[in-house]
């Protein structure tokens, strides 16, 4: 494990154990969502939490147990009032204060994740049946934008390597594709042609395997609020946040690298694969210092950005041997 305590306050120090307290604790959640479930589906996912809270992070997932616990961040939460409020996500709108007014109305239930390609096992999952495939756990990550900003944030959900186990990629699954909602309907951002709809993202099949690539229900002990993705998004926290599509319908397993909606919207500033890379520069900006989020007070300090959001250790040979400066 790594423990950068010499470089000071800007550093992460990795912990076994993430610290709650900073924002509201499992018990507020579970009397709220729990009792809410009650004839919404969401009782199994309760009953699981309950079960998650018992043992140590990254326990659940056998095998992977120190790539998981050792990159649990102890940085201190940034707000949810924040975190819920400075928003990417242009289906809303391209302002940062856009999705948290205009998602509200985003309905999330009933929602369908179709899972298909080169699966032996193609389905579509309701909500309910798609959250019982796994104990839901908490975890606390970093999310670096390639815009140059950052948060820490408490997500809830679990490993994607248990979707994907489930679905039974055939010999030919070389990628994992995810595509977001679109319905124009619900969504005033699609009028807009900033990108081509949908939003679609994607992770080589060994990034998407890694345990610390998430699905994401929930946020801050809650349910996802709609501008954070809801009802269920990705949180692939070594890599710029918008490879973390929200609002997920589509699953689909891949023979060829698919193009992103980013890398094509510019593809000499958006690349397939976007770790978060302090020595790569963005061609418009630098990469290698970051803005925390509520840190921005007139003497607050850029953070440096650390290689692979600082979980180098747990991700780094994923790309060994690679070109990080050509593969951006
Ligand atoms: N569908 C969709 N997913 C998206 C985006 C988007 O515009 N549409 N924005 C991305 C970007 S750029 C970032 S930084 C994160 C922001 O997630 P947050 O609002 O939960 O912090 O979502 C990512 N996922
Ligand atoms: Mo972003």
């Amino acid at each position: 494990m790594n423990f950068h305590r010499d470089r000071g306050f800007a550093h992460p120090r990795p912990s076994e154990i993430t610290p709650r307290g900073a924002y509201e604790n499992r018990r507020d959640w579970l009397r709220r969502v729990g009792v809410a479930a009650a004839g919404t589906g969401l009782g199994a996912w309760a009953l699981r939490e309950v079960r998650a809270a018992s043992v140590p992070a990254g326990a659940a997932l056998a095998g992977s147990r120190s790539s998981v616990s050792g990159a649990l961040t102890m940085e201190r939460p940034t707000s949810r009032e924040d975190a819920t409020t400075y928003n990417n996500f242009y289906e809303f709108g391209t302002d940062k204060a856009d999705p948290a007014q205009r998602a509200r109305s985003l309905r999330t239930q009933p929602w369908a994740l179709s899972v298909e390609g080169e699966v032996k096992r193609p389905r579509t999952f309701d909500l309910d049946a798609l959250q019982r495939l796994a104990a839901i756990e908490e975890r606390v990550y970093r999310l670096r934008c390639v815009e140059g900003w950052s948060m820490v944030i408490p997500w809830l959900g679990w490993s994607l390597s248990h979707l994907i186990k489930a679905a039974e990629p055939t010999g030919n699954a070389k990628f994992v594709q995810f595509v977001t909602l679109a319905d124009a309907a619900q969504m005033p951002g699609l009028r807009s042609r900033v990108l081509d709809w949908p939003y679609v993202e994607a992770l080589r099949m060994d990034e998407a395997m890694h345990p610390l690539a998430m699905l994401v229900f929930g946020m801050y002990g809650e349910v996802l609020p709609p501008q954070n993705g809801a009802p269920l998004r990705l949180a692939v926290p070594w890599k710029y946040g918008f490879k973390s599509a929200k609002s997920i319908v589509r699953i689909r397993f891949l023979a060829q690298q698919p193009t992103t909606s980013w890398e094509k919207a510019a593809p000499s500033e958006y690349g397939f694969y976007s770790n978060v890379n302090p020595h790569v520069d963005h061609p418009r900006w630098s990469q290698a210092s970051e803005r925390r989020i509520g840190e921005d007070g007139l003497f607050a300090k850029k953070r440096p950005t650390l290689m692979f959001n600082g979980y180098e250790a747990q991700v780094g040979t994923l790309y060994a041997g690679m070109d990080l400066k050509k593969f951006f």
